[in-house]
């Protein structure tokens, strides 16, 4: 893409209501707009990461076993009438009335539309297991939305579902999300951290949070300083191997981490004072077991191998995807800009020109250009009329990994600069080399 052809609107100022640094990179970065209170449009640059995450996000499902599709954003309120959440869910809910008069609600989540389409279509215990899920916006009408993507009202949620026979089988499903998730917050460059959590209107008793350390985070968390060292790596996970899932399970949640509405003081007492740790932390998903919560309330029940009929046991699972980018940035950002991760960058690498209009520099860097696109590769051309400064500024505030600068000094010595965004570091090397250097950086992670 060449900048003088996109859309990117960069705010020289900090904007007044960001209070937090990825809100503000966020805005002037050209990523998002605020529309109203809570809910955003997210410009080309911002949903094209959005559209990396939920990559991620997808392949890492399949690659678990769960099965992608779509359900609508509005539902009807009979079915939470059905399951007793329709009041329940008070004001957060956003409640619609269509020219008929219908109740319908705009989903906060999707337990009741996925248990009747699936009380509908499935009778028989040889159908499962199964776990379907899909990505689509939701809305809840949070009282303090703020902090941009990070608590919005409108905002992009991964959720999946899993219906099993029997309550083993169903934690089997559970696990298999724990290390599905694990893996899917390793490939954005993420630590996220589970911790033993609260339910609140999910319902069920058993959770866990995915947490991602940082100041400014909501939640107050306590852990055991062991589970830093925690990675999951490159293991070739077998996910329907039911104790390799577990002892990963087993692995990670083992050591002490609690967010404080399950704090327990007595059991972190129990860690080593010198590992014992608290902080703030993002949460950046959510997986539950609820036995038959639904399944009781909607009647959704399969036939067993001897004929009974038995409600299945469920979950249910969900990634912040719209949050991520906020959490992303939070890790990894400083005071000139965003530093995105190599697996979730926009542009793989950006192409500064320092000498526009000159003849040779300008064929320098289209050589660049069409070099990196002929190896599969997305280069962020800066061809715009403007000083080196202005230009170096940018590319450090939307903070793409690596950097080509492209000037008649280094050509002269047949070279260009090649510049790693977190370390400032650079080197100089041919145009050929540069194009092979930055293909090298990206086998496997684009
Ligand atoms: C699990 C999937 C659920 O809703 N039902 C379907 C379950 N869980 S949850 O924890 O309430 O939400 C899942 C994740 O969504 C993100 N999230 C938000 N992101 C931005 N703004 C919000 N207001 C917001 N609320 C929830 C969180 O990452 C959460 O873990």
């Amino acid at each position: 893409m060449r900048l003088s052809q996109y859309f990117l609107p960069v705010l020289k100022e900090n904007p007044a209501e960001a209070q937090i640094a990825s809100h503000r990179l966020m805005l002037r970065a050209g990523m998002i707009r605020q529309s109203s209170a809570g809910i955003y449009s997210w410009l080309p640059m911002g949903f094209k990461v959005l559209r990396k995450l939920e990559n991620i996000v997808h392949e890492e499902q399949v690659r678990a076993g769960h099965i992608p599709m779509l359900m609508p954003t509005l539902q009807s309120a009979d079915l939470w009438r059905e399951s007793g959440r329709y009041e329940d869910y008070g004001k957060e809910m956003l409640r619609i009335t269509d020219r008929h008069g219908r109740d319908m609600l705009y989903g906060p989540t999707n337990e009741e539309l996925i248990t009747d389409i699936f009380r509908n279509a499935v009778g028989s215990y040889k159908e499962l297991p199964l776990t379907l899920y899909h990505i689509q916006w939701k809305f809840r009408d949070e009282v303090r939305p703020r902090f941009g993507v990070m608590r919005g009202r409108e905002f992009l949620m991964k959720d999946g579902y899993n219906f099993d026979v029997t309550k083993e089988a169903a934690l089997h499903a559970y696990n298999r999300h724990m290390v599905s998730y694990l893996r899917t917050y390793e490939r954005m460059g993420l630590q996220a951290i589970p911790m033993r959590a609260d339910t609140g209107p999910i319902g069920g008793d058993y959770s866990h949070e995915f947490l991602v350390l940082a100041e400014t985070g909501e939640s107050e968390v306590f852990y055991d300083r062991a589970v830093i060292d925690l990675k999951l790596g490159d293991r070739e996970v077998d996910f329907s191997n039911v104790d390799e899932c577990q002892d990963i399970f087993d692995e990670f949640t083992n050591p002490y981490a609690r967010t404080d509405e399950t704090h327990d003081e007595a059991a972190y007492n129990a860690v080593p004072e010198e590992r014992r740790m608290s902080a703030r932390g993002i949460e950046v998903g959510q997986i539950f077991y609820f036995g038959t919560k639904y399944s009781d309330a909607l009647n959704a029940a399969v036939q067993t191998p001897d004929g009974k009929q038995v409600p299945v046991h469920m979950g249910s699972h969900g990634i912040g995807v719209s949050r991520l980018i906020g959490a992303i940035i939070e890790a990894n950002h400083d005071d000139k800009g965003i530093i995105w991760p190599e697996g979730v960058t926009p542009f793989h690498v950006g192409i500064v020109n320092l000498k526009q209009g000159d003849s040779a520099t300008d064929a320098a860097c289209d050589q660049l250009y069409h070099g990196l696109v002929a190896q599969g590769l997305e280069p962020l051309y800066d061809d715009r009329d403007e000083r080196a400064g202005t230009k170096f500024a940018s590319m450090d505030l939307i903070g793409l990994p690596w950097r080509l600068t492209v000037g008649p000094r280094g050509l002269g010595n047949g070279v260009v600069e090649l510049t790693n965004r977190r370390t400032g570091d650079s080197e100089e090397m041919s145009i050929e080399a540069a194009i092979d250097r930055v293909s090298q950086i990206y086998v496997g992670k684009t």
